[in-house]
């Protein structure tokens, strides 16, 4: 199986994020998940690693906003600007913003905190020197994961870092900046129809809100219910998409301590719809934080469940680009994410 990385994450390594209750935290989402998968990989006989083509800015142009790419691209140097302290120090800070845009306030203003608080939706999008470049190489590695598939490959596996699934058209969240499934997703979907199906622990609002009133791409989550998960507002199951996109997205909301049976149940559900679709492509956007023991997530998936999660997902037969998004229990991280990835080689 061909497998998409660059190094260019390991310039995305803010020092902190900050959680509920304003808990400064070392940032979870770390350049060791890469290290812990890379060797998983490694040790096999069939992960041939490649480094990811450029494809320019217009494929991920088209499903993000211009303004809000150009603010990722210059928020870190404006924010030295504006911040003597950080400039001072650059290596212990990180940009995120401590106002934040309701949705009646439409419109970003010119300062870097206000476009920070209007771009990002919380305190774990954390900008720093390296994250611009870290977030378009990762878009990059999943675009040619989508390219693999479309030129013939069964599957191809892109270990993107930062993830994507929380990323909206203009706005970043949940260590997500650019959306790498989305954009992949959008660009498959000129060459067939395509379908995303999202099993990270956490609701891919980015991803819904992208596709929401798409029909060309159907697009299906499976996730911590947001009547207690983040990202609290969205991934209900009765939202199902808008417009022409009526019927097109679907969310499985599940409770705290979902084990491997109960999962599975969800996920053969989500295979029928996706089946139903006759999608010609298929990107599975990876998170192994519904691990029992992740330190984000409440399910208690084991790694026999991941086997059979990549069993059942393979078992639709479809080119298959694999994203990885997060996964938070390193130790654990790259059999989990080896042992998925089996089913696909
Ligand atoms: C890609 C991805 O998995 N992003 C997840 C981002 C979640 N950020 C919210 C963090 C909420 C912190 N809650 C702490 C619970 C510790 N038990
Ligand atoms: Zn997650």
């Amino acid at each position: 199986m061909k497998i998409f990385y660059s190094e260019n994450h390991r310039h995305h390594f803010p020092p902190f994020e900050v959680f509920d209750g304003g808990k400064r935290v070392p940032y979870l989402e770390n350049p060791d998940r890469m290290d812990r998968i890379l060797s998983a990989l490694k040790q096999t006989d069939w992960a041939k690693f490649s480094e990811p083509q450029d494809f320019g800015l217009d494929p991920i142009l088209a499903v993000h906003d211009r303004d809000y790419i150009q603010f990722l691209a210059s928020c870190w140097d404006e924010w030295l600007a504006s911040d003597s302290e950080a400039a001072a120090a650059p290596e212990t800070h990180a940009f995120l913003p401590a106002t934040f845009a309701l949705r009646r306030q439409t419109r970003p203003t010119a300062s870097v905190r206000g476009r920070g608080g209007y771009y990002i939706m919380d305190l774990s999008a954390c900008i720093v020197a390296g994250t611009y470049q870290a977030a378009l190489t990762s878009a990059n590695i999943a675009l040619s994961a989508a390219s693999a598939i479309v030129n013939g490959r069964r599957s191809a596996f892109a270990l993107c870092r930062p993830p994507g699934h929380h990323a909206g058209r203009d706005y970043a969240g949940g260590y997500c900046f650019i959306n790498n499934a989305a954009v992949a997703a959008h660009w498959l979907s000129k060459k067939g129809k395509a379908a995303i199906l999202d099993v990270d622990y956490h609701g891919g609002n980015g991803t819904q809100d992208i596709f929401y009133e798409r029909n060309d791409v159907f697009t299906i989550s499976l996730h911590g219910d947001p009547d207690f998960e983040y990202p609290h507002y969205t991934g209900f199951a009765d939202e199902t998409g808008a417009g022409a996109g009526a019927g097109f997205h679907r969310n499985f909301p599940l409770p705290q301590h979902t084990d491997d049976g109960s999962y599975l149940a969800a996920l053969d559900e989500a295979l029928k719809l996706i089946y139903g679709f006759d999608p010609q492509f298929l990107v599975l956007s990876f998170g192994a934080d519904t691990f029992d023991g992740d330190p984000l997530g409440t399910f208690r998936v084991t790694r026999e469940g991941f086997d059979e999660i990549g069993r059942k997902v393979a078992g639709l037969n479809l080119p298959t680009a694999i994203i990885m998004e997060g996964g938070y229990a390193n130790a654990a991280l790259g059999e989990n994410t080896r042992t998925l990835l089996e089913n696909f080689k």
